[in-house]
């Protein structure tokens, strides 16, 4: 059963279970077999009003069909619809405006909960499934049903009066949800059923249904883009600058930057998590600054390293979990000049350094802050390490955050962006993005922002990352599988399998194996974002030196195929990846025995095939059905064979 099958039914089944006088009776369930259908069992989902619970749905004959729970998932996790096939449909048989109606609802609640902008809001994508998210998401799936099953003559009750009424009653429904989003939406539903009502009328009568079920369609697309653009509650369209745009070509063409996690927690070795995994106390967790003297620290030192591992730029921690801001912050004295005895700050020298050498530099900052007070109330990651039990959270953001992104952002010369984390320590709270975003881009409009929340791209934001993770894939269970056609994407890795410095993690890769994340990141149209954690004393581990300085041997012979290139056109594969450039194709042989390499169509003419390596002609077909290369034998230590494709026309 495809997505849509599963809307129409919904909205058959909705229509029916109202018994609207003007609906086709169809052969839908009976009222006892609607009874039945409730399957889905929840705490929180109080019964149908008409006696049943919620999620039955009958199929085209009238067989009735309990929503499975793998429907219910995909149904939540891909929400695809495609509006003219519901018209199609529908309209027919005036079935669009309950559907449809449903679709709007739900593309409602859906961008007030993640401030999504339209095309995402249309085309939501994965949210966890389990834990608090499910929990909303059934809720707001009850209360949706409920609501719909309330109207009367769906078709004709299409108007923005029905909408605010449903919004309404959702508002007050919702204020019951025992968690923030439910305090969250009722407000936000409370409002716009108010802005609703007074901005739109829509008469529709009985005798031109299908008319109405037009104009609802066009109504409920024009409401979507009102909501879109500024009213009510919801956020203004973001339009990139045009320097914005250009930084974006730039971060794209860079395709390799150096991640730097270091903080105060760099001086126990155990990781940046480490007043986390520990459970310190606030008080045990201020002792740290006070041995924190990087005096090995060497700006032109590590930018030196980076461009020589081909590094175009450089992320930062300028504050992580811990909320200890690297940088001199007058917003606290929760900062490294005011609390070490170094008291000088390093981001100053990095800054310095970066554009005298040509290097860009974007500072990582985490939302999720484990010491404020006033990060209140708490996320997913909450201890009692002594804080008050009360905070303000506005005041976190507005004057804390915000206050700390002006600093970053006025301070420190021209800065590449701002790449965020620990938004998914609190997924439902309201993070004030809008306005955060706006500041950044007011005082920096060619800085990129850059989310680490693992959910779909939300407005304002110009990159999309990925944690450990090719795009699209989410081995760790926590990136989203939503991968962007129109953004910048990066992948961020670890040398070992830490992030900060980490005194007893010896599992480093091999140069081979980051060559090859490299090269997988570009055939997958990505930047990587390879990551070290400097130690204490400020110098970088010599293990982290050696690698970097041989992906940077590799990039200075095989640079061409990276640099500057997208990736594609072919599909990557276990075999390896594609990159191109105009009218170059480079394969990358990452892992491929035989001697002969089967691959799908191209579809420019090839006009020659040379091996990077040492310039050698490489035979090869090319036919309708696909490309066949024959690649040179390996030599067992190179860790990717590139050949370079010729074609007439550019890619
Ligand atoms: O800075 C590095 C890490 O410290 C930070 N991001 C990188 C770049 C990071 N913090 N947490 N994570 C990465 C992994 C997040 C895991 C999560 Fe969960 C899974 C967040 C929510 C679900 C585990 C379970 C952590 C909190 C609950």
């Amino acid at each position: 059963m495809t997505l849509v099958d599963l809307l129409k039914n919904v909205g058959r089944q909705s229509i029916e279970s109202v018994g609207g006088d003007n609906i086709e009776s169809g052969d839908g369930p009976s009222d006892d077999e609607f009874r039945e259908s409730e399957q889905i069992g929840n705490g929180h989902r109080p019964d149908h009003p008409r006696g049943g619970k919620l999620g039955g749905i009958s199929d085209q004959n009238g067989k009735r069909e309990i929503m499975r729970e793998e429907d219910e998932k995909r149904w939540n996790d891909e929400c695809l619809f495609d509006c003219d096939q519901i018209l199609e449909d529908f309209a027919p048989r005036n079935r669009i405006p309950f559907g449809f109606m449903w679709c709007l609802y739900r593309f409602v609640l859906s961008r007030i909960r993640h401030n999504r902008s339209v095309p995402e809001a249309l085309y939501p994508t994965h949210e966890p499934q389990s834990g608090r998210s499910a929990e909303r998401a059934i809720f707001t799936r009850h209360v949706l049903f409920t609501r719909m099953a309330s109207v009367k003559n769906p078709p004709i009750e299409i108007s923005a009066s029905v909408l605010g009424t449903m919004l309404s009653s959702a508002a007050a429904e919702m204020s019951q949800c025992p968690t923030e989003t439910g305090t969250n939406l009722s407000r936000h539903s409370e409002s716009m059923a108010s802005g609703l009502e007074t901005r739109i009328h829509c008469e529709m009568t009985k005798s031109d249904q299908r008319t109405a079920s037009l104009r609802a369609l066009r109504l409920c697309l024009a409401m979507a883009f009102l909501l879109a653009s500024g009213h009510g509650v919801c956020q203004t369209i973001y339009t990139p600058a045009p320097e914005n745009l250009k930084a974006r070509q730039e971060f794209q063409d860079a395709k390799f930057g150096m991640f730097i996690h270091w903080g105060v927690y760099s001086v126990l070795g155990d990781g940046e998590w480490v007043f986390h995994e520990r459970k310190l106390t606030l008080d045990e967790y201020n002792r740290l600054p006070s041995f924190f003297d990087p005096e090995k620290f060497d700006a032109k030192a590590w930018i030196a390293l980076a461009k020589a591992a081909g590094m175009k730029y450089i992320t930062i921690t300028s504050r992580h979990h811990d909320g200890f801001a690297m940088f001199d912050s007058k917003v606290s004295d929760w900062n490294i000049v005011q609390r070490t005895p170094y008291k000088r700050d390093p981001l100053k020298m990095l800054a310095e350094e970066c554009h005298r050498q040509g290097i860009k530099l974007f500072f990582y900052y985490s939302q999720l802050d484990w010491h404020n007070p006033d990060y209140y109330p708490r996320g997913i990651t909450n201890w009692d390490n002594g804080r008050l039990n009360r905070g303000d959270w506005n005041r976190y953001l507005d004057d804390y955050m915000d206050g700390q992104l002006r600093e970053l952002l006025t301070n420190y010369g021209e800065v590449g962006g701002i790449w965020f984390d620990g938004m998914w320590d609190k997924p439902d709270a309201d993070w004030h993005l809008e306005k955060t975003y706006a500041l950044i881009h007011k005082l920096q409009p060619a800085a990129l922002i850059i989310p680490n929340h693992h959910q779909s791209p939300k407005p304002g934001e110009d990159v999309q990352t990925f944690e450990r993770d090719l795009p699209g894939q989410n081995s760790a269970g926590f990136n989203t599988s939503y991968v962007s056609a129109q953004l910048p994407l990066e992948s961020s890795d670890t040398i070992n399998d830490s992030w900060g410095f980490n005194i007893g993690d010896s599992k480093y890769k091999s140069p081979s194996e980051l060559v090859s994340r490299l090269v997988r990141s570009a055939g997958n149209n990505a930047n990587l974002l390879l990551n070290i954690g400097p130690m204490p004393n400020g110098e970088i581990q010599e293990e982290f030196v050696a690698r970097l300085r041989s992906v940077g041997q590799w990039l200075s012979k095989y640079g061409e195929s990276i640099y500057g290139t997208r990736g594609g056109p072919l599909p990557p594969g276990d075999w390896g990846v594609t990159t191109r450039k105009e009218n170059k194709i480079y394969v990358h042989v990452l892992n491929w025995a035989a001697p002969l390499l089967a691959l799908p169509p191209v579809q420019t003419r090839i006009t020659r095939a040379v091996f990077l390596s040492n310039g050698s002609s490489i035979e090869f077909t090319q036919s309708a059905n696909g490309l066949i290369l024959k690649v040179p034998p390996s030599t067992g230590d190179e860790p990717d064979r590139i050949i370079l494709l010729t074609c007439r026309e550019a890619n």
